[in-house]
């Protein structure tokens, strides 16, 4: 069996943080493996298919707002059970709970906007990672 793969995004507040390497060095202490990276401006479309299971929620205009608001560093990452092992380092999706030693929970606050700003994404299961490694990467 092929090892496992999924997308990692750092999404523009992580970008514009400058926390890229202290992220990649998160996910390359752990193991894991970079098959491919690159620096994505994403336009409205890629986004639209990216997040297709939020639309039509309070949150969706804001998050497609924020996600264009600069560059995001596109991550394929390969591991044995990657998908929830970086999950796993990510933490919950509300930084302000997320656990301590998480990159959320370190890193991430609430800053009273409408969108969560909380620094990563990753895919949520092998069929997302192939969805979204193909919106991605191609
Ligand atoms: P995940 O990134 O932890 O998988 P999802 O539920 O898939 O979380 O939501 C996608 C993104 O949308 C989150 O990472 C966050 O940026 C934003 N988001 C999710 N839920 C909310 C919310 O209730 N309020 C504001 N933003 C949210
Ligand atoms: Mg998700």
């Amino acid at each position: 069996m092929a090892t496992e793969e999924t997308l990692v995004l750092v999404k523009p507040d992580g970008v514009a943080r400058g926390l890229t390497g202290t992220i990649l060095a998160r996910v390359e202490a752990k193991g894991y493996s970079l098959v491919d990276l690159r620096l994505v401006e994403p336009d409205r479309e890629r986004l639209e298919q990216h997040y297709a299971e939020h639309a039509g929620k309070p949150f969706y205009e804001p998050l497609l707002e924020f996600m264009m608001q600069g560059p995001s560093v596109a991550i394929r990452l390969a591991g044995e059970r990657v998908i929830e092992g970086f999950r796993s380092l990510a933490g919950t999706t509300d930084p302000t709970t997320a656990a301590p030693g998480t990159i959320r929970g370190d890193f991430g606050r609430d800053w009273g906007l409408k969108v969560q700003q909380n620094l990563v994404h990753g895919s949520d299961s092998p069929e997302s990672a192939a969805r979204e490694l193909q919106i991605w990467f191609g």
